[in-house]
């Protein structure tokens, strides 16, 4: 069995100390130690409370995400485990030192009183693998903070630290000192007080000013529909939550919330999120790399070029606490760039979401300075100028000089060759690549390019660093574009194409929002702006590429994008969304004659598959070549980078959903019929096909 519970008594007191390192999830010996704890401690008749903690650094992370859909597991289940806590008639209280997430806060609101550190954040994020609260939690939450209020938190899923969960009535007291010490008190003040239990499954006073109110939930399924599009666990998490306050009784919600538990678990959709779980975890394990190599100390940090990307990688450092100089050779620029940064922190503070004085804290963290000798103290440099290799090599030259020994360099490239940059040194070993993604104090993920000659702790600091920084870090190898924008090309360039043999823009783009991007390529490409790639192309003397012509056509006649109103699509003033313009359509018709390509009918299944098919074969050469580490790897980067919906569980997991087989005979026609080389199947690909495997089964 995995974990266990400690039993030892404190005078009066029982103490269960839980112990499943690192995060105590509820795994078998968890469920089995409270189950005998609780026994234990009600037939012994000195004993008057309990008080339930947790060892190492969670109070408990939730259900053991990794029995999910394993074999049923041995012992007692968490169900059995609970109800004896609840309907304990000794009072029992939860001290909760660290992290009560999902089951955790479950097995939490079956005690009777609740205590917890400051630091602690607790929370139900089971949505966010696919999943509800389901040990009671849709029913005991509304019970104790309103529905509404329980409903925000439940489908949201994200952590409420202890004195916010004060307020919310979640926890009844914050500790001020150590939280077992306190834990204890707490308990004998309740014993000498008359040992009241208090069962959260018996209050209505918060839910019953919604009773029979429909238009609550209405309205609150209409919200669903904005906020969580396309996932299946929401609509089941707010049917749960309006049985908790409508059903005839406590029980009958909790059968509500069971059927609704059941068909999530049946979903696919949890287990593309579990899949990204254990994936974003798995991409911080590199082979070659252990936990022992010792890494680089970093205290101070030095960003090159205060631009879009500068900035927000400076902010990045100054979020995490690291002092960090933003070096710009412009000073008009610098300036500038400070006064994006500041703007951007003081829209945070505006929002609610940052103290004026954490904003003032950041913002001294951040030393702007025009003169590189300055950057040489820092433990680490990254480069973030505009994408020209010639001048990144120029920039490492220079920086081999300034540089203290010993220091981390990096590029911020987006695709650039990492060792034409490390060789401008005299210590490539100490250059990789980071790869932050835009906004780079925004976006989650953090490709770290490993060169030739990278060493293991160039690689091991730059992944840690990128945990610090609140990054999930994937570890790429030196090919054009890396992971993501190597496989973002054949998307790209096929969603162009595919409006040159006939498809609508509006067609392409409506089937990519409704698989579940935030929008499709041409209303990104709008977005981003038409002419950033017009101007790069016209700087290195224009494209071939055919699908170039029609975004440089539509800039010739002055159509950048949103950003003037018009581009593929036309906008009205002060207005984002996209509406169909002839003369865009005319533009697109003209290139399309001259293209030559035969003009056909598309399927939404079709405009599918030629976007996203591109990625999964892409996807398959860069692990045929080694370049990604794991078919999980490159979901991650997927969804952290790219905004592919996470419930579909990446590139390569939504191919092992559709059967590999599927997925290469269409890859396989798509060659026959336009021999685009990006068509030209992996050999991973059939390999995998011929051996009846998937990518998912490489990881294992
Ligand atoms: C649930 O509770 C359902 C219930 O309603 C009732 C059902 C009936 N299980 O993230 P880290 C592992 S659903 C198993 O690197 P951190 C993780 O894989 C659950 N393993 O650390 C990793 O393993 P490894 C609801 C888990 O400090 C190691 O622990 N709960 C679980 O950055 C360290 O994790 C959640 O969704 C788990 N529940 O963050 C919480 N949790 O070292 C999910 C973690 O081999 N967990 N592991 O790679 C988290 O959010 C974060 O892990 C946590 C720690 C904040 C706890």
């Amino acid at each position: 069995m995995k974990g266990t519970v400690h039993y030892e008594t404190r005078g009066e007191i029982a103490l269960l100390s839980i112990d499943n390192p690192p995060v105590n999830p509820l795994s078998s010996g968890v469920r089995q130690g409270l189950f005998d704890g609780m026994t234990k401690a009600l037939a012994d008749e000195a004993v008057k409370a309990v008080v339930i903690t947790g060892l190492n650094r969670a109070f408990i992370a939730g259900a053991d995400i990794s029995e999910f859909g394993a074999a049923a597991s041995e012992g007692v289940g968490l169900g059995e485990a609970l109800e004896i806590m609840e309907n304990s008639t000794k009072p029992v209280i939860a001290a909760i030192n660290g992290t009560a997430f999902g089951g955790g806060l479950e097995t939490a609101l079956c005690c009777d009183y609740r205590i917890a550190a400051p630091t602690a954040p607790v929370g139900l994020p089971e949505v966010k693998l696919g999943l509800l609260p389901g040990a009671g939690g849709t029913q005991r939450l509304p019970r104790l903070i309103g529905a509404q209020a329980a409903l925000k938190a439940i489908v949201s899923g994200d952590p409420i630290m202890a004195p916010q969960a004060q307020k919310l009535g979640i926890v009844d007291r914050i500790a001020e000192g150590d939280i077992v010490e306190e834990g204890i008190k707490y308990a004998e003040e309740i014993v000498a007080a008359g040992s009241a239990t208090r069962k959260i499954r018996d209050l209505t006073d918060k839910i019953a000013g919604d009773k029979g109110n429909t238009a609550v939930f209405e309205e609150a399924a209409a919200q669903l529909n904005k906020t969580n599009r396309g996932q299946f666990a929401p609509a089941q998490i707010l049917k749960c939550v309006e049985a908790a306050v409508n059903a005839d009784s406590f029980d009958a919600g909790m059968a509500v919330e069971r059927t609704c538990f059941a068909a999530c678990m049946q979903d696919p959709q949890r287990e593309a999120l579990i899949h990204i779980f254990f994936a974003e975890r798995a991409a911080n394990k590199i082979p070659g790399l252990s936990k022992e190599d010792p890494l680089i100390d970093i205290n101070k940090g030095s960003v090159i070029g205060s631009g879009t990307m500068g900035g927000g990688i400076a902010m990045c450092f100054a979020n995490a606490g690291i002092p960090v100089r933003l070096h710009d050779n412009n000073a008009e620029n610098l300036a500038k760039g400070l006064k994006v940064i500041e703007g951007n922190y003081a829209r945070t503070v505006s929002k609610g979401r940052l103290t004026q004085e954490a904003m003032d804290k950041r913002m001294s963290l951040i030393i702007p300075t025009e003169n590189f000798d300055d950057l040489g103290d820092a433990d680490v440099v990254i480069e973030a100028v505009y994408e020209n290799l010639d001048l990144k090599k120029e920039i490492f030259a220079k920086l081999d000089k300034v540089m203290k020994p010993g220091a981390l360099l990096a590029t911020n490239t987006s695709g650039l060759d990492v060792d034409a940059i490390a060789n401008m040194t005299s210590r490539p070993e100490f250059v990789c690549g980071m790869h932050f993604f835009s906004p780079a104090n925004v976006m989650r993920l953090l490709e770290v390019v490993r060169g030739d000659a990278s060493s293991p702790a160039t690689l091991g600091t730059a992944m840690a660093l990128g945990k610090r920084l609140g990054k999930v870090s994937v570890m790429a190898g030196n090919c054009p574009g890396f992971i993501g924008n190597r496989m973002i090309g054949g998307y790209s360039r096929q969603a162009s194409t595919m409006i040159l043999e006939g498809a609508k823009p509006a067609d392409v783009d409506r089937v990519i929002y409704d698989f579940g991007l935030a929008m499709g390529p041409f209303t990104m490409a709008d977005m981003v702006g038409l002419d950033l790639g017009w101007r790069a192309r016209k700087m290195v003397g224009g494209s071939n590429e055919i699908t170039a012509r029609i975004p440089d056509e539509l800039c010739e006649l002055g159509r950048y994008g949103q950003k003037n109103g018009k581009g593929y699509y036309q906008y009205a003033e002060g207005d984002r969304t996209p509406r169909p313009d002839p003369i865009a359509d005319e533009v697109v018709a003209k290139v399309a004659k001259d293209s030559g390509l035969k003009q056909k009918a598309f399927s939404d299944d079709e405009i599918l598959k030629r976007c996203i098919y591109p990625l999964v074969n892409i996807g398959a050469k860069l692990l045929e070549e080694g370049h990604a580490l794991r078919a999980g790897d490159i979901d991650t980067v997927y969804v952290n980078g790219y905004g592919f919906p996470t419930y579909v569980g990446g590139p390569m997991w939504f191919a092992d959903a559709q059967g590999l087989d599927t997925v290469l005979a269409d890859i396989e026609r798509f060659y026959d019929e336009t021999g685009d080389a990006v068509w030209q199947p992996s050999e991973l690909l059939k390999k995998l096909v011929a051996e009846g495997k998937t990518f998912a089964s490489m990881d294992a």
